[in-house]
């Protein structure tokens, strides 16, 4: 399947980012999307969060404005041994693979 088929059958990419704390996550996905401006964040209900850094909820969804294509998902940062952050992330991961609609559903995890 080239990436044009790919593109019709989802509106929106779905993204999980995990890194540790302060990695670069946040820069990687502006370099990705072409921009330096931060993302506008969305919780679970849809309602815009102000953005704060270094404190994520997995579930809030991450869109910058200039590249609406992504919806991206920060785990908060892994610390050595952080096995509260793990579970939430594999909680995460299961509920999103349960998803009916392909489009709640995670795609990709970086
Ligand atoms: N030297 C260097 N610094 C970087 C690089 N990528 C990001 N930084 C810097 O590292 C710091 C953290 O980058 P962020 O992108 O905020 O990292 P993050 O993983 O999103 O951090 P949290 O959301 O707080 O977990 C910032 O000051 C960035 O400017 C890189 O490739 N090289
Ligand atoms: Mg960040």
């Amino acid at each position: 399947m080239d990436a044009s088929e790919i593109r019709q059958n989802f509106d929106r990419f779905r993204i999980l980012i995990i890194g540790r704390a302060n990695a670069g996550k946040t820069t990687i996905l502006q370099r990705v999307c072409k921009t330096r401006e931060n993302p506008e964040i969305y919780d679970r209900a849809g309602q815009k969060v102000r953005f704060q850094r270094g404190v994520h909820d997995i579930e809030n969804e991450m869109v910058f404005q200039n590249n609406q294509g992504f919806i991206f998902h920060d785990s908060r940062g892994f610390e050595a041994g952080g096995q509260f952050e793990f579970d939430k992330v594999k909680a995460f991961i299961r509920h999103r693979s349960k998803k009916r609609r392909l489009s709640d559903q995670i795609h990709v995890i970086w």
